[in-house]
């Protein structure tokens, strides 16, 4: 073997070494959700249980399993370990991913499969979820109103004819339910 194609064989070797503590995920971070199965607009709390790893950390949520981070927390332990809330938005099954980079840097990650179920919402124009239609949805009517899908207030439930808009035609909606369960 020539000296080259020696030096060529150590660096592939290294590469490879490198690699292999990425590749087997050792001690993968665990996480809970504190429902998994909701309705529509409905908010799910995510928390880490367990990570390890050398400060700080860079943790990347992907709540609808697409492979694209949707919230990305930066900092100490306890930092990436406060719980952080994420509402679905559509009706369908999810895997929630959690990809987790240490300041080694060293990657782990969880994945559960099909983990979260999000279901149409039961009643429409019932906020509160209490059975009735009456004021106290209204008012959360209100806070919607004028609001679309992507929006913070925006709200399925108020979104009578499910076409992403709360508008006129949803009040009309509205209006006819009010009074209902009361
Ligand atoms: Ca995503
Ligand atoms: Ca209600
Ligand atoms: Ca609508």
């Amino acid at each position: 073997m020539s000296k080259v194609a020696i030096i060529i064989a150590s660096l592939i070797l290294a590469a490879m070494f490198a690699t292999v503590p990425l590749l087997a995920n050792a001690l993968p971070p665990e996480f809970i959700a504190d429902k998994t199965v909701v309705e529509v607009g409905e908010t799910v709390t995510f928390t880490i249980l367990w990570c390890i790893g050398a400060e700080p950390y860079k943790a990347e949520w992907d709540f609808d399993g697409d492979g694209k981070p949707d919230i990305t927390v930066e900092g100490t332990k306890s930092q990436i370990m406060l719980p952080i809330a994420w509402v679905y938005h559509a009706p369908g099954t999810y895997s929630v991913i959690l990809v987790i980079t240490d300041s080694t840097p060293i990657t782990r990650w969880e994945e559960r499969p099909d983990y979260i179920t999000v279901t149409e919402v039961a009643m429409k124009g019932d906020f509160d979820r209490d059975g009735d239609i009456d004021i106290f949805d209204f008012v959360d009517f209100a806070d919607s109103y004028g609001s679309e899908t992507g929006d913070p207030n925006y709200n399925a439930i108020g979104d009578f004819n499910n076409d992403g808009h709360i508008d006129i035609f949803d009040f009309v909606d509205f209006a006819d339910v009010y009074g209902y369960g009361t």
